[in-house]
């Protein structure tokens, strides 16, 4: 029987860290190789340098472990990326397309691919946005993301490449930290919370955004992976929903532990990027082709979150 060889790029990013740990409990350690463009610490298994950019590496690799499925989580995300608009655009588009010829090249059995609620805009359905809609990005970010939706799903038709994806919400976790989005207020308040009991948050109070806590998304992402092929009927990117909160609701939610936490806001240039996405997102096509469903709420997750982030304060 063939045994699975699971590559993770961008394991070192607030998902990868998470999920290449997950990922081994399930498949051993040895069978699962992170990988990213900077050095990991301490490695806890395989761990090989590549940029996504450099296909001979990639092609290295996945000969060495005799790969057969890639987790593709290099990419810049939606705050970071406006900063720099055709870097990013060739990270997250030119680290795809060799991703997706080097699958069809060497027939790799899966591919996961990250979509995002940035490919919604402003024209889209703010509220309960369906599964099909209007996608109208305005950031470099979320136009890679629908781009890349459309070249998975090509892909798939043309050359039978199994990838598949969600379109991430906000994620929320006490292991690892975000780096470069526009939900990336609702990790940092807690660690401001605990640290400080006072947050200024660089979305405005009324901002409602979709999010979802680091042990759902981790588990939606697996579940996809092994579901059967027949189920994943989407192959662009299905919506993912858990909950939805504004910054004040958070706040109010973290008072309940820490009374004396402050929030104040200094909205910058992300509250146009939050403006532009929905506030809330309809999951049902998830649901039901591959029985998706949340664990965590808002307010099941602000006290886990408090609770981890408060026993790595204490050791
Ligand atoms: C971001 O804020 O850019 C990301 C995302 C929603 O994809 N967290």
């Amino acid at each position: 029987m063939k045994t699975d060889k699971i590559l993770i790029i961008g394991a070192n990013g607030q998902i990868g860290s998470v999920l290449t740990e997950t990922l081994r409990e399930h498949y051993g350690t040895d069978s699962v190789i992170a990988s990213d463009i900077r050095e990991k610490e301490e490695p806890t298994g395989p761990f090989e340098l590549i940029n996504v950019l450099d296909k001979d590496r990639l092609n290295e690799v996945v000969d060495q472990y005799g790969i057969t499925q890639i987790y593709h989580l290099a990419a810049i995300l939606s705050a970071k990326g406006e900063l720099n608009p055709l870097g990013t655009w060739d990270i997250n588009m030119n680290g795809l397309f060799n991703i997706l010829e080097l699958a069809r090249e060497k027939s790799i059995d899966k591919v996961f691919y990250p979509s995002s609620i940035a490919v919604f805009g402003p024209t889209t359905p703010p509220n309960q946005t369906p599964q099909d809609t209007v996608l109208t990005p305005t950031t470099v970010y979320g136009m890679s993301k629908v781009a890349g939706e459309y070249w998975t799903n090509y892909y798939y038709l043309k050359y039978g490449v199994d990838v598949r994806s969600v379109r991430y919400p906000g994620i929320i976790g006490y292991q690892s930290m975000p780096g470069g989005g526009t939900t990336d207020y609702a990790v940092d308040i807690f660690h401001e919370a605990l640290d400080n009991s006072a947050y200024t948050s660089f979305l405005d109070k009324d901002t409602a955004l979709p999010m979802i806590y680091m042990e759902d998304a981790i588990r939606a992402t697996i579940e996809l992976m092994h579901a059967d092929e027949a189920r994943v009927k989407v192959r662009t990117s299905y919506n993912l929903a858990a909950m939805s909160f504004t910054p004040e609701q958070i706040a109010q939610e973290i008072q309940k532990h820490i009374p004396d936490f402050k929030m104040s806001y200094a909205p910058d240039y992300r509250q146009a990027i939050a403006d532009s996405w929905p506030n809330s997102i309809d999951d049902q096509v998830a649901r039901q082709d591959w029985g998706w469903k949340e664990q965590f709420g808002l307010g099941e997750m602000v006290q886990d979150m408090l609770k981890n982030l408060s026993k790595k304060l204490v050791v």
